[in-house]
């Protein structure tokens, strides 16, 4: 019989694995002993965990399956809660595998080193941010508790944690068995689809809006194809930005209440029908809603759940219920009006020596695609975010849901570790909290191309509250870091120094390149502006 921890790392490549991100320490060197030796999947380490976490999270976000992160007990693993709380709220299926104290050890009686309250605290705070938990205590049990595990964290599309004793790593046991996938029982399917398809058929002004579960659960093109067979327009929400970047066709841009193209807005707003796919109903998706949500006009699929109107069909996967809708529908003609409302995105930057602007930086980027062809992004929180709205919708993974800061650049050396080349967007705050990580490029051989966006300010508070001087950072010539870690740094200053440094990031290949974007303080992008007026005359209309 295979020893548990290759039990262990075959399964996870048999659940759709492709790689390990982690930090190696006491509780799991025999496990990061066995990973780097069978060579059953790549592993790729970095500096601090909470990178690892975003790594981890960006990496099943593109590829579609899991994502795992290996960490130290207690230290190591504690480091990891927020991005583990993110990849929650925003549907990432991270496999936490932690190691922990092995069966003689738990009983010593001496307190252990990296140990919190209890031996099983650690167990308890990740509970509470993962859908499914197992202890690999008993060989004889675990190969299935690790089927459940993984198979929940692929039908919930959610974290989940698996705790391996140090002393588990070479014991004996059987291979995991995967556990077939839970369908949705057919004759609630058929009741469902019939209920929208009949729904859809009455409906005037019917649109389609997307979100990110749509791309967890791999059903992009399916639900592309069925928006071209019912005609019916579709927007991506804030949080679902980048999604089906195929199909360029079918998206009409991103739904920003007030904040966003009055077009696009209309096309929500004034729906008398709007079904609802892989949606998070939440404030950053919705806050600038000139209108209350209203269940009556309203059709939610998410979580394995359907909800039309005031009822709910439970256990419902997304991918069984496009295909039935698909199965079913008959074609029907685009409304020709609707359809031409379509987002467009500046190009043209003139490369001048003025100053540059937050929006100048989308347009060089749209440029540059225009010359080199689109790159698959990832976006911190900040005016960056914002302002990758006006940059074409191609590939995106960002907190547009959870706004922890720090995604960024750890998120693209996931994406890059999966074989892309990324561009990644980044504000200078965010950038102090994990920039660092880029030194692990070198080693690895990845040149993602960052944008850093330094305003020396933490300016989307400042947007909020002017009046606070804590919003105001120091300079710290990021540029100038970049070639004693493994990459190479350009400071831009004017349009025309934009434009020259973008190309030559593009063109040089095999390091990173950051180009230092230096942007007035006090000043933001255009969606940014609008989107802080929204909130904040949505925070007086709630008020009053
Ligand atoms: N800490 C975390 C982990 N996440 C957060 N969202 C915040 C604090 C609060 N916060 C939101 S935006 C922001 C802060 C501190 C400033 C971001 O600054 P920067 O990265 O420079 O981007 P900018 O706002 O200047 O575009």
């Amino acid at each position: 019989m295979p020893a548990l921890a290759h039990v262990l790392l075959a399964a996870l490549r048999d659940h759709g694995a492709r790689e390990i991100f982690g930090i190696p320490g006491d509780f799991v060197l025999p496990l990061f002993k066995v990973i780097e030796e069978s060579r059953i999947l790549p592993a790729v380490t970095l500096s601090h965990e909470p990178a690892v976490g975003f790594a981890a999270d960006a990496a099943a976000r593109y590829h579609g399956g899991l994502g795992v992160a290996v960490v130290t007990y207690g230290a190591g693993a504690f480091n990891l809660v927020n991005s583990v709380a993110g990849a929650y709220a925003e549907r990432s299926p991270v496999v936490v595998i932690a190691g922990a104290p092995g069966a003689r050890e738990r009983v010593s009686g001496f307190l252990l080193h990296h140990q919190a309250r209890t031996v099983d605290t650690q167990l308890a705070v990740f509970k509470e941010i993962t859908c499914d938990q197992a202890v690999l205590s008993d060989p004889a049990t675990a190969p299935a508790q690790i089927a459940r595990v993984l198979r929940s964290a692929k039908e919930m599309s959610l974290p989940v944690y698996l705790e391996f004793p140090r002393d588990m790593v070479d014991v004996e046991a059987e291979p995991v068995v995967p556990l077939p996938p839970r369908r949705a029982d057919q004759d609630a399917l058929g009741e469902c689809v019939e209920e929208i398809l009949g729904r859809i058929a009455r409906a005037e002004r019917p649109v389609i809006v997307v979100d990110v579960e749509i791309r967890r659960y791999g059903v992009e093109d399916r639900i592309a194809a069925l928006a071209r067979k019912l005609g019916l327009p579709l927007v991506t929400t804030f949080m679902g930005r980048g999604l089906l970047d195929q199909a360029d066709d079918v998206v009409a841009g991103t739904y920003l209440g007030a904040a966003g193209n009055p077009a696009i807005t209309a096309l929500v707003e004034d729906a008398d029908l709007v079904l609802m796919l892989g949606v998070i109903l939440s404030d950053t998706n919705f806050a600038l809603s000139n209108r209350a949500p209203d269940p009556r006009r309203m059709i939610l699929a998410a979580s394995r759940e359907v909800q039309i109107g005031h009822h709910v069909y439970r256990d419902m996967p997304l991918g069984d219920l496009i295909d039935a809708l698909d199965d079913r529908a008959t074609p029907r003609a685009a409304p020709a009006d609707r359809v031409r409302q379509r987002s467009a995105y500046p190009r043209g930057l003139v490369a001048d020596s003025n100053p540059i602007a937050p929006s100048d930086i989308a347009t060089a980027i749209n440029d540059m695609f225009d010359r080199h062809g689109r790159m698959p992004m990832t976006a911190d929180i900040g005016d960056c975010l914002f302002t990758a709205m006006e940059i074409d919708n191609t590939a995106l993974a960002a907190p547009g849901y959870y706004a922890g800061m720090g995604f960024g650049v750890p998120a693209g050396i996931g994406v890059a570790a999966t074989g892309l080349r990324p561009l990644i967007l980044v504000g200078d705050g965010a950038f102090q909290m994990t920039g660092w990580e880029l030194g692990n490029c070198r080693r690895y051989g990845l040149d993602p191309i960052v944008v850093l966006f330094n305003n020396c300010s933490w300016e989307m508070l400042r947007v909020f509250q002017p009046e606070s001087r804590f919003n105001d950072l120091d300079d710290w010539h990021y540029a100038d870091i970049a070639k004693s870690i493994g990459g190479v740094g350009e400071r831009v200053t004017t349009r025309a120094e934009l434009v020259a440094a973008l190309e030559r990031a593009v063109e040089r290949r095999g390091q990173f390149s950051l180009v230092e974007v230096m942007l007035p303080r006090g000043k933001t992008s255009d969606t940014l502006a609008r989107f802080v007026a929204g909130f904040k005359s949505a925070r007086e209309r709630m008020a009053g």
